[in-house]
């Protein structure tokens, strides 16, 4: 079982020798840190024998952890096997070298969307220990109309029971870009879902199920429901003894847009496979298209008094029509998403750059620029598809620059330790991984891999943030339904969120003394649901970055 961490004021659990605990691939970098000098490190197998000795290096004191960081450099080993870090009389948590390293974790990440199916039951054939009864499947009122609405399914959002369009389009999108950006990771990928051993790839039919639930979340307008939850966040319950009234919230710009999107870049991704559910779905996405365009005004959305579920509120929708836009465009090739795009575009371009170089799930631009970059249609502009290339490309040197700054070679600074912060160093890797596609400059990859090493332990609380993945792992998330089962060992493949030096809620105030620095910020704590809450789209950028790492052969 995985040990539990509580960080923040509690004695630090582990010795101070840090390394990435899902481990290391032959002829990649390879480094651990440690907290402490030392003269040599050795790598030890798992009899106790010692296969490898190299001497430290200090790397300088490390500003976001405030860490004096030494450097044990192991790249020069490459054997597979299964091994610890030793060094001063203390050794790191277990970890492996070997081509395949990535592959249970990137299964896990995966497969956790599986547990978060909202809707149906969770059989112990799929499930294992993790199963639950049917939930959430009743009728849903639509708020302030008084009339109900089926639609049940989709994921849950997180460690909470809500069902969001935003989020939920953009952890698809993520996935879906893994998919058409790296099918080779998919090769044989077997989740064991319901769906597997059909003609369709499992990861689509994961996919397919919550591109269903976006489909009933829109409403005959083509406008798209902005969320369906309950008033009020359930307590820590089992998701079907969950039985709060579900209302449907009103409609948004934002999650039209969002669903217009998806739905238009699942079109073409579905063709092949199953004609006319990418027909269905590029109804969808058109009739969303129609809808934007005839409301050019923003309609936001607001929690409601009384609710206190998700808000995922955005002022403006610019970025996400630009992606809609640039879907539609890819999609259909039409004159007029081609122009909308363009419209759309020059408003961006008055707008701080990252509007299109986000991957969400408050800014999707980034989405919109790589639909357009990555499409064929003859007449792009190709000025503009080189004008986007820089954008990202540029972000990444900056990002390669911050992460050759940091001991722990996070592509961080202080700022962006806020909530979810480990989505943020996974957005990173993924512009990162964007450049090295445009310009084949390997230090991108190299770069983007750091920030797995960190993910997966290679940090200052020395935790692997993902849920059974690693000797010291998550384990104790705000996940409703990871305590309410009784079993000591969470969901695996849960991506936490990571530091967050804002510190936004009241338990996390308690335990994480004032003055911590940033990269400490962070407890496995269940009730801290602003450091370790779960996310469908934390897991879905995280699973982007796995699938680089399994099914790219550029490196
Ligand atoms: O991920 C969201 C984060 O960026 C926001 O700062 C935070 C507060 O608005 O909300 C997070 O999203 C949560 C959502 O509102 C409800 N489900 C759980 C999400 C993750 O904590
Ligand atoms: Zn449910």
């Amino acid at each position: 079982m995985a040990k539990t961490f509580f960080g923040g004021s509690d004695p630090e659990p582990l010795p101070g020798i840090y390394a990435d605990q899902a481990g290391y691939r032959p002829g990649c970098r390879k480094t651990a840190v440690l907290t402490f000098p030392a003269d040599h490190f050795s790598v030890v197998n798992e009899n106790g024998d010692i296969v490898y000795e190299h001497e430290v290096t200090f790397f300088g004191h490390d500003k976001c952890s405030d860490d004096d960081v030494y450097i044990a450099d192991l790249t020069a080993f490459n054997a597979p096997g299964t091994y610890r870090i030793a060094a001063g009389g203390k050794t790191s948590a277990r970890f492996r070298i070997g081509e395949g390293v990535y592959k249970n974790v990137f299964f896990s990440v995966i497969k956790a969307f599986y547990y978060l199916r909202c809707g149906c039951g969770l059989e112990e054939r799929h499930a294992g220990r993790f199963t639950h009864a049917p939930c959430h499947s009743e009728v849903a009122e639509v708020y302030g109309e008084g009339t109900v609405r089926e639609v049940s399914g989709g994921w849950h959002d997180a460690g909470d029971y809500g069902r969001y369009v935003t989020a939920g389009a953009c952890a698809c999108a993520q996935l879906l870009y893994a998919f058409r950006m790296f099918p080779k990771a998919f090769d044989g990928l077997e989740l064991n879902i319901p769906e597997s051993g059909s003609e369709l790839p499992d990861i689509l039919a994961e996919c397919r199920y919550e591109l269903e639930w976006l489909m009933k979340m829109q409403k005959e307008d083509g406008s798209a429901y902005h969320k369906v939850t309950t008033m009020l966040h359930a307590p820590f319950v089992m998701p079907e003894d969950d039985d709060g009234q579900l209302y449907i919230f009103p409609v948004s710009t934002s999650a039209t847009a969002d669903l217009c999107a998806v739905c238009a870049l699942a079109a073409g991704i579905y063709e092949p496979y199953d004609k006319p559910f990418a027909e269905r779905l590029k109804a969808a996405a058109g009739s969303a298209f129609d809808f934007l365009e005839s409301h050019p005004d923003a309609i936001s959305f607001r929690n409601p008094d009384g609710c206190n579920t998700g808000e995922y509120g955005e002022e403006d929708d610019t970025d996400n029509r630009y992606w809609a836009a640039a879907e539609m465009y890819a999609l259909t090739g039409s004159e007029r998403a081609h122009a909308e795009f363009k419209r759309q575009s020059e408003k961006l371009a008055g707008m701080p750059t990252y509007l299109r170089t986000s991957f969400g799930h408050w800014a999707v631009g980034g989405f919109g620029s790589l639909a357009y970059i990555l499409t064929d249609r003859p007449d792009r502009n190709e000025t503009k598809v080189q004008e986007l290339m820089g954008f990202i490309t540029g972000e990444a040197y900056w990002l390669t620059d911050k992460a050759a700054e940091s001991g722990y070679g996070a592509a961080m600074s202080d700022d962006d330790y806020f909530w979810g912060s480990n989505m943020r160093m996974m957005h990173n890797a993924l512009l990162m991984i964007l450049a090295l596609k445009f310009t084949g400059d390997k230090k991108f990859a190299r770069f983007a891999e750091e920030q797995i090493h960190v993910l997966l332990g290679r940090n200052p609380l020395g935790i692997s943030y993902v849920t059974g993945c690693g000797e010291y792992s998550c384990n104790d998330p705000h996940l409703r339904p990871a305590f309410a089962d009784g079993i000591d060992e969470c969901i695996p493949g849960m991506v936490c969120g990571g530091p967050n030096r804002q510190l936004n809620d009241r338990r996390a105030k308690e335990i994480i003394p004032p003055g911590t620095p940033p990269m400490k910020c962070f407890a496995d704590n269940k009730d801290c649901f602003s450091l370790n809450e779960v996310t469908i789209y934390w897991n879905a950028a995280a699973a982007l970055v796995f699938a680089f790492l399994c099914g790219d052969e550029s490196r």
